[in-house]
């Protein structure tokens, strides 16, 4: 935590928006430079929304695997399209896998036969598939699933081969089926399972192109021309600005003591994800989710392209806030990138000793 002094000096060097993300606040400064939509009209009144939050929550994670032997499991996922706050005060039309972004997570194990229907509600606009990536054959199932509002497909695939794995929308406007929502993980557990861990936790990160600068209060319309340009208005964790922080949905719990593994699907459609845990390390790295690999060890940031997924063990050695950012921090101060897991339990100051006002020492620490 930085005290008054501190942060009034990192104010001074233009590090504000970094003192923010080092502290409590989730916010950015209100240093806010016009962008490229700031000169267009007001938007529309703000639409009432259809549901409360599209946010996952980060802990509805499916329990790991304790079969020795292979099943067969029924999946259905279910589109649904809704109006929703990004923010409070601004509305965005979202399409989703069963009314959340990202789309719930699927774990099996190798070797299991899946079961899959795909239903597109009947009050929906527009076409839906699914593509998974834990998929042998065309499309990842995109073709076999394709369903019509009111309609239902199904297709059947054994998952032959282990790891997390992204699933999206796959009809020909996928970037924009995608950027509103449409992705989320398949985790295919080895036959060994993974290593035992206290929690565990789901992210989705994505971009969502819209209408007008983040933050302006209204309905924001979907912006092609933003998208085509690779210009995002947000970019989210679990679909909302700051979705699991402090600020809005509260963050994610843990012990002192505990370890976590964050799971993260990188929906896209086009930013690579720079990943990093302000205040922590990944101890346990499996770049593109290829969880039967050998993990990289204490790695600062992972980069996680669109169309993959990431798995990662954070210990937690001391009372802490835990910040989940894009390390590309543009897209955390400007565009709501951010999650946060607090840490509580007992201090260790021979860890950490944020109150150390340097008295042991005898002279200066440099000449
Ligand atoms: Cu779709």
């Amino acid at each position: 935590m930085f005290d008054t002094s501190r942060r009034k000096l990192l104010g001074a060097v233009g590090l504000g928006a970094l003192a923010s993300l080092a502290g409590c606040g989730g916010d950015s400064d209100g240093d806010q430079t016009p962008g490229a939509r700031a000169s267009q009209s007001t938007p529309e009144p703000a639409s009432e929304p259809d549901v409360d939050s599209v946010a996952a929550d980060p802990t509805d994670v499916p329990d790991p695997i304790e079969r020795d032997h292979s099943e067969t499991i029924e999946v259905t996922l279910t589109v649904e399209e809704v109006t929703a706050e990004v923010e409070p005060g601004v509305t965005v039309d979202y399409m989703t896998f069963d009314g959340q972004v990202p789309g719930p997570m699927l774990r099996v194990r190798q070797g299991d036969t899946v079961e899959f229907t795909l239903e597109n509600a009947p009050e929906n606009a527009t076409l839906h598939n699914v593509d998974f990536h834990a998929v042998y054959g065309t499309g990842g199932g995109a073709v076999a699933t394709t369903a019509a509002p009111g309609e239902e497909n199904a297709m059947r695939f054994q998952a032959r081969y282990p790891g997390a794995f992204i699933y999206h929308c796959a009809v020909p406007n996928m970037d924009y089926h995608i950027s509103t929502g449409m992705f989320g993980m398949i985790l295919v557990e080895p036959p060994e399972g993974l290593p035992e861990v206290d929690q565990e936790f789901y992210l989705g990160q994505h971009e969502l192109y819209t209408s007008h600068d983040a933050g302006t209060p209204g309905h924001h319309s979907f912006d092609y021309e933003a998208m085509r340009a690779e210009e995002p208005t947000y970019v989210l964790l679990n679909g909302e600005k700051f979705a699991y922080a402090a600020d809005n949905h509260g963050p994610m719990e843990v012990d002192v003591g505990d370890t976590a593994r964050v799971y993260m699907v990188s929906g896209g459609p086009n930013l690579t994800s720079s990943f990093h845990p302000i205040g922590n390390v990944w101890s346990e790295a499996w770049p593109n989710g290829s969880v039967t690999t050998t993990p990289d060890e204490f790695v600062q940031t992972m980069s996680v392209p669109p169309g993959s997924c990431f798995v990662g063990t954070l210990d937690f050695e001391v009372p802490s806030r835990v910040k989940l950012v894009d390390h590309a921090l543009t897209r955390v101060t400007r565009k709501g990138c951010l999650a946060e897991i607090d840490a509580t339990g007992e201090e260790d100051e021979s860890i950490y000793d944020p109150d150390f006002d340097g008295s042991t020492h005898e002279g200066p620490l440099y000449d």
